[in-house]
C-alpha cells in the first residue's frame, strides 16, 4: 500500500482537474441546474480562516450537489474596487491596480491550493473594464427608469476615508470600514432610489423561507415600516390672535389615538424654519444657540432611548387640532431630522421619550389611555373632558388600552392600528387637518464616492445642458491609469479625465468625477457569473433566468443589511427592466459564524493570534484543513480554532486511506487484521458494518441537505470505526472476500470514498482511481444509494443496572418484548442478584433495564 501523502497528491490532482476542465460548467447539459455561490472576497492579501470556512462550506455544497446529479454553477471572483487598494498605493507610491491584481493572484493561488471546485473561466473581477462598463450601463438604465437622483442634502462624511457614506455604512454612528465617527455635511450627491422599493423589499422577505430569521428581521427593522398619519398643528401667531389661515407644522404619528394627551410639541434642532419660528421671541438667541449645539451630536446617539434628553421652550404655541388647545413648542434633541416630518406631538403618558422629557421639564402628563385594571380607570372611563393632568407613574404606558378623557372617543380601544386611532384619523381627514400615511426608515442609497479606485459615474456636466448621461456607445468611462495618488492627484484634478465635450451640444464640458460605491459592484456580480463574457449586454436574460436565483448563497452575517439588501433591490429593478424573471436573488442563505482563536478572541494581526491557512496547508495538506474547519462546529455558529484538530483530522484521513486499501485487499500486510482477537462474532461484525454503511449514508445525506457539515463528518467517522472493527477480526472467508473485491467490502470502500469526497476531495479522488481502480473522477460519480430498511438496527444494546448502577450490558432484538428483555437482563446479572429480592424492574426501551433490589 502506498502511503497517504497529501503533499504529493494535492498539487497533482489540482493540476489534473484543471487540465480536464472538471469544474467547467456545461451549459448544454440537460441535468437540473444548481447555483452554489459564496460572497466574492475583497482582495485584501493572504487568505485567512474566515475565507477557509466560507469557501469550504460552499465547496462541500457544490461537490455534494454534483454527485447528486446536478449541473452545478460554482464560480469565484473579486470585489476589487475600494479604498484599501488606494491607501496602499499612496503608501507605497504605486498604483491601486497593481496592489489589487497582485493580491488577486495570491488569493487565487491559495484557493487553488484549497482544492475549491470553481469554474475559473467565469471569474468576475470588479475593477476590470469588461465588468465595470456594465455597472455603468446599469446606472444609465436606472437613470432612464427614474431611479437615479442628484440632490443636495445632509450626508454622512468620513473624514478618514475622505468620502461620503450610505446610511447602511454607518454602524452606530461610525464608518463601517475604518470606525471613524461620521460627520454630517451638506453636499450634492448621487442617489439610487431604493425607497421606491421599500414596500416590496419588506413584503418579499416572506418569500425567503431559506433565509435565517435574524437576517430577515434585521432587514425588516432597517426598512422600518410605520403606518400612521400626518397631523397638522396650526401655529399661534406671535400676538396670540387666532387666525384661520395660520401656518401649520405637520407631525408624523403612529398614535393619533393619543392626541388628547398631547401636552407639548417638539421640533428637532434641524427644523428648517426655526429662525422664523423664534424671530421676535424673547429667547430667540438662546434657542438658536441650543439648536446649533444639539445638531453637533450625531443622530444615532440622539436617537438612543436611554440618553438624557435636552430641550428649550421656543416661546411659541401650536393648536391641537382635536380640541383647539394651545400647547407650547419646544426644541429638543431627541427628535431627529430625517424621520417623519422632523416634528413630534408629545404625549408623555404614552411615549417614554416624551415622558422622560415631561418629567425633566415639569410638563403635564395627561392620562388618556389606561388598562382596565388601572386604579384611575373607573373614575375616568366616561370622562370626555379633562379631570386629571398628572400621574404618579414611573414610566409611560406604551401598551394598548382604553381611551379616557378623549372627548367623543372616550371608551374606544387605543393603541397602534386601533379603533380609536382609525376614528381620530378619519375625523382629522374630514376636517382637512390630517392624512393617513406610511413612513419608512429606509433612505435612498447614496452611491457617489469621492475616491479614485471605483467605477466612474457615467455623467457629464455641461454648462448649457446640465447633467447629461454618457451615451451607451461611449461606455466604458475608463479610469485613467496615469494617476499619481501619492502626489495628491484625483479624478477631479486630472485634466485628461475631467475635460470632455457634451454629448448633447458638443460644447466643452466636464466629466463627473465621483465614482460609485463598491456595493454597486457586488449588487449584481452573481448575475454576471451566468454570462461572464457577454460583450453586448451585462448578461443574457435567458442565461440568467436559467441559473437564478442562487440556490445556496453563503457569506458573513455582517452583510445582513448592506450587500444583501442592495442585491435584492438590484434584482427587483432589473426585473422591472424586463431583464430578469424572478423577484429575489438568493433562495437560500447560510450566514457563517466567525472563526475565533482558542480563547474566543477575533484573530487579528495586531493581536498576533492569526492562524495562517497557508502554514496549515503546508504542514498537513488542504484536505486535513478542510476537514478540521468543517469539524469545528456548525457553520452558522462561532468556532474556536483549536490547533490540535488539524493533525487529528490528518490522522483520521490516514485511517480512511488504510481502511479503504484494506477493504479491497490492497493493504498488503492487512493493517487492521489482528489474529490474536477472537473472531467468533466476525459475521455479526460484518452485518453491523453493512448496517452502518446504510445508516451513515442516510445520515450524511440528511446532514449535508441541511448544511450540517460537522455532524456529517462525525457520522463518516462512525462508519470508519465500524469498518475498522470488522477488519480487525474478520475470518478467512471475509478476508478472501475483500481481496477479491467481494461485494460488501467493495461497496463499503466505495461508499466511504464517496461520502468523504466533498470534504477531502483530493484524497477521495486518489483512492477512487488508485485504490478502487475506477476510471474518471469520484467528483463525477453519483452519490451512494441507501436502503432505509437495511439501515435500521435489528439488535440493540441495553445497560443493565442494579439500583441505578450499571452492572452489565445485554444485546437483544430491537423489537424484543419486555419479558424477553427482563429475562436476558436477569441472566446477565444473576450473580449479583443472588440472595437479593427484586422489588421492581424498569425497562427504558433501547436504553436500559433498571432493577430495584433489597
Ligand atoms: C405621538 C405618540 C404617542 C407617538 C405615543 C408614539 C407613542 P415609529 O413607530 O418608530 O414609526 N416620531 C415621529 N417623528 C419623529 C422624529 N423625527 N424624531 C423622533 N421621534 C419621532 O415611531 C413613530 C413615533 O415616533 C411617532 O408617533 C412620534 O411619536 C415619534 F404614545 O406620536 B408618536
Ligand atoms: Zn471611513
Amino acid at each position: 500500500m502506498k502511503e497517504y501523502n497529501p503533499h504529493e497528491i494535492e498539487p497533482r490532482l489540482q493540476l489534473k482537474w484543471e487540465e480536464d476542465g472538471l469544474y467547467t460548467v456545461d451549459e448544454a447539459s440537460d441535468k437540473p441546474r444548481k447555483y452554489v455561490l459564496e460572497m466574492f472576497p475583497y482582495p485584501s492579501g493572504d487568505i485567512h480562516m474566515g475565507h477557509v470556512s466560507n469557501y469550504t462550506y460552499g465547496d462541500v455544497v457544490a461537490r455534494y450537489s454534483r454527485m447528486n446529479g446536478f449541473n452545478v454553477l460554482h464560480p469565484m471572483g473579486w470585489d476589487a474596487f475600494g479604498l484599501p487598494a488606494e491607501n496602499a498605493a499612496i503608501k507605497h507610491h504605486s498604483h491601486p491596480a497593481k496592489w489589487t491584481y497582485d493580491n488577486i493572484d495570491t488569493q487565487r493561488a491559495s484557493f487553488k491550493r484549497m482544492g475549491f471546485s470553481y469554474d475559473w473561466d467565469r471569474t468576475v473581477v470588479a475593477c476590470n473594464p469588461d465588468y465595470y462598463r456594465w455597472g455603468q450601463w446599469i446606472f444609465l438604465k436606472f437613470w432612464e427608469m427614474g431611479l437615479v437622483e442628484r440632490r443636495n442634502s445632509p450626508v454622512n462624511w468620513c473624514e478618514s476615508c475622505g468620502t461620503v457614506l450610505a446610511n447602511e455604512q454607518v454602524i452606530d454612528g461610525r464608518c463601517w470600514r475604518c470606525d471613524t465617527e461620521v460627520q454630517k455635511r451638506d453636499l450634492t450627491q448621487w442617489y439610487y432610489k431604493i425607497t421606491d422599493y421599500a414596500e416590496e423589499l419588506l413584503q418579499d422577505l416572506d418569500q425567503l423561507a431559506g433565509w435565517p430569521e435574524n437576517v430577515k428581521q434585521q432587514q425588516a427593522n432597517w426598512i422600518g415600516k410605520s403606518e400612521g398619519a400626518n397631523v397638522d398643528f396650526a401655529l399661534v401667531p406671535l400676538d396670540g390672535t387666532a387666525d384661520a389661515s395660520a401656518e401649520t407644522i405637520t407631525v408624523f404619528t403612529t398614535r393619533a389615538d393619543t392626541l388628547f394627551g398631547c401636552s407639548f410639541f417638539v421640533v428637532g434642532p434641524e427644523y428648517d424654519k426655526l429662525d422664523e419660528l423664534v424671530a421676535g421671541t424673547e429667547n430667540a438667541a438662546e434657542v438658536l444657540k441650543f439648536a446649533e449645539d444639539a445638531r453637533k451630536v450625531s443622530a444615532v446617539e440622539r436617537a438612543q432611548g436611554d440618553r438624557e434628553k435636552h430641550g428649550i421652550f421656543t416661546g411659541r404655541y401650536v393648536v391641537n387640532p382635536v380640541n383647539g388647545e394651545q400647547v407650547p413648542v419646544w426644541v429638543a434633541d431627541y427628535v431627529v431630522a430625517d424621520y417623519g416630518t422632523g416634528a413630534v406631538m408629545a404625549v408623555p403618558c404614552g411615549d417614554q421619550r416624551d415622558f422622560d422629557f415631561a418629567r425633566k421639564y415639569d410638563l403635564p402628563i395627561i392620562p388618556i389611555i389606561l388598562p382596565e385594571d388601572d386604579p384611575m380607570f373607573e373614575s375616568l372611563k366616561a370622562e370626555q373632558g379633562r379631570k386629571v393632568t398628572s400621574v404618579d407613574w414611573s414610566e409611560a404606558y406604551g401598551a394598548e388600552g382604553i381611551l379616557v378623557q378623549s372627548g367623543q372617543f372616550t371608551g374606544m380601544k387605543g393603541g397602534k392600528h386601533s379603533e380609536g386611532e382609525a376614528a381620530i384619523v378619519k375625523m382629522l381627514e374630514e376636517a382637512g387637518k390630517g392624512k393617513r400615511t406610511t413612513e419608512y426608515r429606509l433612505r435612498d442609497w447614496l452611491i457617489s464616492r469621492q475616491r479614485y479606485w471605483g467605477n466612474p459615474i457615467p455623467a457629464i456636466h455641461c454648462p448649457d445642458c446640465g447633467v447629461v448621461p454618457v451615451p451607451e456607445e461611449d461606455l466604458p468611462v475608463l479610469l485613467p491609469e496615469d494617476i499619481d495618488l501619492a502626489a495628491g492627484e484625483t479624478l477631479a484634478n486630472h485634466a485628461g479625465f475631467v475635460n470632455t465635450t457634451c454629448p448633447k451640444c458638443g460644447g466643452p464640458a466636464k466629466r463627473e468625477t465621483d465614482t460609485m460605491d463598491t456595493f454597486t459592484c457586488s449588487s449584481w456580480y452573481y448575475i454576471r457569473y451566468t454570462d461572464p463574457h457577454d460583450v453586448h449586454a451585462p448578461f443574457t436574460p435567458e442565461r440568467a433566468n436559467a441559473w437564478m436565483p442562487v440556490d445556496q448563497y453563503i457569506g458573513g452575517i455582517e452583510h445582513a443589511i448592506l450587500h444583501l439588501l442592495y442585491s435584492r433591490f438590484f434584482t427587483k429593478v432589473l426585473r422591472d427592466a424586463g431583464m430578469l424573471s424572478f423577484d429575489e436573488p438568493f433562495a437560500n442563505l447560510l450566514c457563517q459564524g466567525m472563526v475565533l482563536d482558542s480563547h474566543g478572541d477575533v484573530m487579528s494581526k495586531s493581536k498576533g493570534n492569526v492562524v495562517s491557512p497557508e502554514e496549515m496547508i503546508q504542514s498537513y495538506g488542504a484536505d486535513a484543513v478542510r476537514a478540521a474547519m468543517l469539524f469545528m462546529g456548525p457553520p452558522d455558529k462561532e468556532k474556536l480554532w483549536n490547533d490540535d484538530v488539524v493533525p487529528s483530522m490528518l490522522k483520521f484521513l490516514n485511517r480512511v486511506w488504510r481502511i479503504v486499501h484494506d477493504l479491497v485487499g490492497k493493504a498488503g500486510d492487512d493493517t487492521y487484521y489482528d489474529p490474536s482477537v477472537d473472531d467468533s462474532n466476525a459475521h455479526k461484525l460484518a452485518m453491523q458494518m453493512k448496517r452502518e454503511r446504510h445508516r451513515v449514508v442516510g445520515k450524511v445525506s440528511e446532514d449535508f441537505n441541511r448544511n450540517s457539515f460537522n455532524t456529517a463528518l462525525a457520522a463518516i467517522m462512525e462508519l470508519a470505526n465500524a469498518t475498522a472493527t470488522f477488519l480487525r477480526v474478520r475470518p478467512a472467508e471475509h478476508r478472501m472476500n475483500c481481496k477479491t473485491g467481494g461485494p460488501l467490502c467493495q461497496d463499503v470502500a466505495e461508499t466511504l470514498v464517496k461520502l468523504i469526497a466533498p470534504i477531502a476531495p483530493h484524497m477521495a479522488d486518489e483512492l477512487w482511481a488508485d485504490a478502487l481502480g475506477n476510471q474518471g473522477s469520484v467528483h463525477d460519480a453519483s452519490w451512494p444509494e441507501f436502503d432505509a430498511s437495511l439501515a435500521a438496527a435489528d439488535e440493540v444494546e441495553l445497560a443493565v443496572q442494579i439500583n441505578g448502577k450499571v452492572k452489565a450490558k445485554i444485546t437483544v432484538a430491537a423489537e424484543a418484548p419486555e419479558e424477553d428483555i427482563i429475562r436476558a437482563a436477569r441472566e446477565a446479572v444473576s450473580r449479583s442478584l443472588e440472595g437479593k429480592q427484586v422489588v421492581k424492574e424498569i425497562v427504558v426501551p433501547k436504553r436500559l433495564v433498571n432493577m430495584v433490589v433489597k
